[in-house]
């Protein structure tokens, strides 16, 4: 295959077969679902990795299911982050900010004190709903240079564009880009933000790889594709968010704002970090981990103890597929988000339950699927079921909490 980036050769990193969509949580467990090539490639020519096959948009995201969960740890970045763009001079009380992919707006109510005007972009009419109810004013569309072009003549051109955790979800990078600078005024700022693909690597993360996840942002491919588009970063910083999150800010290369050191910085620590060793060592780690949680589970289950998995993230969905675990010997998960609720985990068919109804059984194990907001999930199970339960979570290395 080749790189979407820059059209160099690719290589293989990860093959986890076929694979179910992993937000695609079935009504029954008579659905029936469809299972798609699941491969991770890298691009030595630019730094990119990539899945080598790419899901139709219409097939992924009809009928969404992700709302953002309500996390302190999420709002604490949030916080953060307009904390960084205010200092940095990137908005003040009369930017315009549109946001794309801004699901139910959680971000944009934050930031809605601190600038003239915001628009939120989603996809999903569902999620576009609560978002709306929330006072976000949230068009119903997907991004790109035609959508831009629109809100570019009827509301004028933004201040900042922002995209996070879903410019990775897109085959086409090029296009969104296209999007960006047509949309952008001459020294606005677009900030994207993504997992970082050297974190999934490094924390050996395979949660992370599903459908929705195209792309495996890293600092040199992305600088090599905004360069392709006349844009050029200005700022680079890793955040904890979501299992290890990059943020990039960019503009256009003749834009007023400066680069800053952090570019560099972290331009020459992924160079150093992302080795031909790093890539090799991923699948091996991963089998490594399969078979202690495997281990953990067949032990637990084996002598007579009840596990519930916490957290039906899109992470949970290719963890659980990859480890085998079905609903024979864990049929429940936790979950906060109502919609998800009822709904069975695809293939592993394992039922999605109000998180209060786990902490009423008070099972002998939680297995944290929700792994990167642990420490909120280690502390409410805590304070609803004190110190019965074990707690398995298996990143950044399988721990067992007793
Ligand atoms: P969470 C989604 O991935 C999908 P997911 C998407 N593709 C993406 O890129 C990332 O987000 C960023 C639940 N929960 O946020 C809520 C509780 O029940 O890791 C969620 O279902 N109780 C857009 O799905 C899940 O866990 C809690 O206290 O991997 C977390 O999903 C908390 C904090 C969460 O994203």
């Amino acid at each position: 295959m080749t790189c979407r980036i820059c059209g160099a050769p690719t290589e293989r990193v990860l093959d986890l077969g076929e694979m179910p969509p992993a937000n695609r949580l079935k009504d029954s467990l008579e659905q029936f679902e469809n299972s798609y090539p699941l491969v991770m490639e890298y691009c030595r020519e630019c730094s990119n990795l990539q899945l080598q096959y790419c899901v139709d948009a219409a097939e992924l995201y009809a009928n969404y299911l992700y709302v953002t969960p309500d996390s302190p740890s999420l709002e604490a970045h949030y916080a953060k982050l307009i904390g960084r763009l205010a200092s940095q001079g990137y908005i003040d009380k009369s930017s315009f900010v549109v946001e794309f992919g801004s699901n139910v707006g959680s971000f944009l109510r934050r930031l809605k004190p601190e600038v003239a005007r915001i628009l939120g972009i989603d996809h999903a009419e569902n999620i576009c709903a609560i978002a709306r109810e929330r006072g976000i004013e949230t068009e119903c569309r997907y991004f790109g240079p035609e959508t831009a072009e629109e809100i570019r003549s009827t509301r004028g051109p933004a201040d900042l564009i922002v995209a996070r955790h879903c410019a990775a979800h897109n085959e086409n990078p090029h296009l969104l880009i296209e999007g960006v600078t047509g949309l952008l005024s001459p020294d606005g700022v677009f900030l994207m933000e993504n997992a970082y693909g050297l974190e999934t690597l490094r924390n050996f993360e395979v949660g992370q790889v599903y459908h929705e996840h195209m792309f495996f942002f890293t600092v040199q491919a992305v600088e090599r594709l905004f360069a392709m588009h006349g844009m050029r970063l200005l700022d680079v910083s890793i955040e904890p968010v979501h299992g290890g999150s990059v943020v990039f800010a960019a503009a256009r290369a003749e834009s007023r704002h400066p680069t800053l050191p952090s570019v560099a910085e972290h331009r020459e620590l992924e160079r150093a970090a992302l080795t031909p060793s790093l890539l090799a060592e991923f699948p091996r780690r991963l089998e490594e981990m399969r078979r202690q949680v495997r281990g953990l589970v067949d032990t637990a289950v084996g002598s007579g103890q009840s596990i519930w998995l916490y957290g039906a993230s899109a992470k949970a969905s290719t963890f659980v597929n990859y480890v085998g675990l079905t609903r024979e010997e864990i049929p429940y998960c936790a979950d906060s988000t109502p919609v998800k609720q009822g709904r069975f985990l695809p293939r592993a068919n394992i039922m999605v339950r109000p998180e209060m109804e786990a902490f009423g059984a008070a099972p002998d194990y939680f297995l944290i699927t929700a792994w990167n907001y642990a420490d909120e999930i280690v502390a409410k199970i805590r304070a609803n079921c004190g110190t019965r339960p074990r707690i398995i979570v298996p990143h950044p290395t399988v721990a067992v909490l007793s």
